[in-house]
């Protein structure tokens, strides 16, 4: 059983899309990061860096003490390793699968966090900052197109947790700025990837744990989520 500490955004989603398609066993513990749950002191044992998602696998793989982990891409990684799924067992497909799941964790997710940020959550609108991280998210996407023309997934003809992380951060296209039908092969990935059971599963844990999921962000939420310091890890 794994426990899954999760509130419904781009990088909580990444781990219910790999435990759908695994079909592993889970229990999620919602984390409203609108409400501040993230600097709860039990919450910052297992993520301390006051960020979810985070799980704890109740029966590791060699038999000892549960495991827990934060950092989705880390999570991805030790379900797969777990399982044995979606990463090849292969040398190179594995080194290719790792590449674009960090480049996903390095650059996709934090451009695409900053895009939104500036374009949709800061209460100015600075022309500079929107412009700078709508252009960069732009570029990554260029990238993506590029890279899928001539191959069906992320890391080649097999689905993998490369396209689960970057997956989730596409799917707010609009939000960011962008069109899909100037990047053609990302395009068909992206409709390719919406349309697998496991992928409306995990988006279907969205509304059931966030009632207001999709909704504007509340004002007191961003109070919460913005401006923190080294005092808020420190409970
Ligand atoms: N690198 C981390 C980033 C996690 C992250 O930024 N989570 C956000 C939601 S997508 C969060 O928990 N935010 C709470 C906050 O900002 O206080 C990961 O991939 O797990």
């Amino acid at each position: 059983m794994i426990d899954l500490y999760y509130w419904p955004t781009p990088n909580g989603h990444k781990v219910t899309m790999f435990l759908e398609e695994a079909g592993l066993p889970y229990t999620i513990h919602p984390v409203d990061i609108g409400k501040g749950a993230q600097f709860e002191p039990s919450f910052l044992k297992i993520a301390p860096n006051n960020r979810m998602p985070a799980i704890i696998d109740q029966a590791p793989a060699d038999g000892g003490e549960p495991v827990s982990l934060f950092e989705s891409g880390a999570i991805l990684l030790y379900l797969a390793e777990k399982t044995g799924r979606f990463v090849p067992a292969d040398l190179r497909g594995r080194a290719e699968t790792l590449q674009w799941l960090f480049w996903q964790m390095g650059g996709l997710g934090p451009m695409l966090g900053q895009n939104h940020h500036f374009s949709q959550y800061a209460p100015e609108k600075i022309p500079y900052a929107i412009d700078r991280y709508v252009k960069e998210t732009n570029r990554l996407y260029g990238v993506l197109d590029r890279r899928l023309a001539d191959r069906a997934f992320v890391a080649g003809a097999d689905y993998t947790i490369a396209d689960m992380a970057a997956y989730p951060w596409i799917v707010p296209w609009e939000k960011q700025g962008q069109r899909l039908d100037d990047h053609p092969n990302l395009k068909r990935w992206f409709e390719t990837i919406a349309e697998r059971p496991a992928t409306k599963a995990a988006y279907a844990r969205a509304a059931e744990v966030n009632p207001n999921y999709g909704q504007p962000m509340s004002e007191d939420a961003k109070r919460v989520m913005f401006g923190q310091t080294a005092v808020n890890t420190k409970k």
